[in-house]
């Protein structure tokens, strides 16, 4: 979090601001118009704007330099210096870092981190909104993709970018089982845990709505990515944010979630009885956790940890959009370093990545998984997998993660192999065994469980180490040849 805004400095892909047009608050405008109206070159404006020290800085350095102011008065009185320290000072991600980094937390949301940072939200008579009286109009002054595309991305619709739920659906190729007689244990093991697939399910898991939930735990404190928030505030919060990534609700340790009831979903496939990581009892990661998030909040692409698989289902609100990969093909737009993918960079937000040009690189790539999941419905992610989640509108969620019998040696490689990359065990120390712990646990249940989970572990080993053969092979290929064209 303390490097969001300079990730956001670093990762940004800019182009495709054509993807749709709307009017900035503060008139910022993309920089691309600026050199349109000064004959290709915005330095002079940028002196005018904003005097010769800040103004013959690149704006990256500029926001560098606000970011690392620490007083919130200081930061608002930059703003009065003139009307382009105002737009950048306003940047909204300053002022959820301030509330960050000040361990403020707000009693009341008023529409963005910085009004909520000062209470700037009562209500007068007939007013709904006493800031936008003061809100400085900067158009013609602030060229600046750097302020203006988060504030694009935040304008993100998605449903016009994959389309209507009605031609999502005849499009979708994630699998969806009508009833939950269609799939069986057996099933699961031989044909589908290496496939995602939605299951509509006899009933919901829960019958919790928001307004439910905000009546018995309106003031109970939720965690919400790396605040926590009290319920109501947080609801406040979805119902007006302007966040290009929205403030996503991940719970597993408030009170509130010992006291929700929930079943889990295909019980028979995906409950504890069948999953090896519940041989660690409360030793293990924590594993079931409670979302809610607005639409256009979600989850960008990742694994899920320690090679474990998970459901994900809707309680109630809208449907979840979700695009997954297997397991070797990254996705567009995320590289990772080697086999042992022990460094993914990504884009900064998930609109960034629809918006960036990478969604339309996706649908053409193979291996390219779709599929909106629907309140009642339940998706699976296989081990491995990437995967990236939009919500569509409020929603509330479950999910779980589990490790079923087929994708134990994939867990057993992850936990021997990728040692660096294990989380969530209680503490370092924890992590250091898993490997060794789990195989004396598993051994104490079923010594030819773990014999033939070992020899699975065995083949993926030997496949990794011929793939980076391979790799080398080619990588020593390419660089021979370009220099032998260089030396021509
Ligand atoms: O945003 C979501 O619902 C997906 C969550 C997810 O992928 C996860 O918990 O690992
Ligand atoms: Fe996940």
């Amino acid at each position: 979090m303390v490097e969001a805004v300079a990730n956001t400095q670093k990762k940004r892909k800019l182009g495709s601001l054509d993807s749709f047009v709307t009017k900035h608050p503060l008139g910022v405008l993309p920089k691309g118009n600026a050199l349109m109206l000064m004959g290709g070159n915005d330095t002079a404006l940028r002196l005018q704007t904003l005097g010769p020290y800040f103004g013959s800085l690149p704006e990256e350095i500029l926001m560098a330099i606000l970011q690392e102011i620490e007083s919130p008065l200081d930061l608002l009185h930059t703003g009065y210096a003139c009307k382009a320290l105002y737009a950048y000072s306003s940047f909204d991600e300053l002022w959820k870092l301030m509330m960050y980094n000040q361990k403020h937390v707000p009693e009341a949301w008023y529409g963005s981190w910085r009004r909520s940072f000062w209470g700037l939200g009562a209500v007068s008579d007939g007013q709904k909104d006493v800031d936008s009286s003061r809100i400085v109009d900067c158009s013609g002054v602030v060229y600046s993709d750097f302020l203006f595309r988060p504030f694009q991305c935040s304008q993100i619709d998605y449903t016009k970018l994959i389309g209507s739920e009605e031609h999502i659906s005849k499009r979708q190729n994630i699998h969806c089982f009508e009833s939950e007689s269609e799939i069986s244990c057996e099933q699961f093991d031989s044909e589908w845990h290496n496939k995602p697939f939605m299951v509509q399910l006899k009933e919901r898991i829960a019958d919790w709505t928001m307004d439910q939930l905000l009546e018995v735990f309106g003031d109970t404190i939720f965690y919400q990515e790396y605040m926590s928030w009290k319920l109501k505030v947080y609801a406040q919060y979805m119902e007006s944010n302007q966040d290009e990534s929205p403030l996503y609700l991940f719970d597993c340790k408030s009170s509130a979630l010992k006291s929700l009831k929930y079943q889990v979903p295909l019980a028979d496939i995906f409950d504890n009885e069948r999953d090896w990581f519940n041989l660690f009892g409360n030793q293990r990661p924590d594993y079931r956790w409670l979302i809610i998030g607005c639409g256009r909040s979600g989850s960008g692409f990742h694994k899920d940890p320690n090679g474990t698989s998970a459901w994900n289902s809707i309680v109630s609100g809208g449907s979840k959009y979700w695009i997954m990969f297997p397991p070797d093909s990254p996705p567009p737009g995320v590289t990772v370093d080697g086999e042992l993918e022990s460094e993914v960079t990504a884009p900064v937000s998930v609109a960034e990545w629809f918006l960036g040009g990478f969604y339309e690189q996706a649908r053409r790539q193979p291996g390219f998984h779709e599929g909106i999941c629907h309140v009642g419905q339940a998706m699976y992610v296989p081990a491995g997998w990437w995967h990236l989640v939009v919500n569509l509108d409020t929603s509330i969620a479950m999910t779980g993660n589990f490790v079923p019998n087929p994708k134990l040696p994939f867990v057993l490689d992850f936990l021997k192999n990728k040692s660096d990359q294990i989380s969530g065990f209680k503490n370092e120390l924890d992590c250091k065994d898993v490997f060794d712990r789990l195989k004396t646990l598993i051994a104490s249940k079923s010594p030819e469980t773990l014999a033939t989970a070992l020899e699975g572990v065995q083949k993926i080993e030997n496949a990794r180490n011929s793939k980076g053969k391979w790799h080398t092979l080619i990588d020593s290929e390419e660089s021979s040849s370009f220099s032998f064209n260089f030396d021509e």
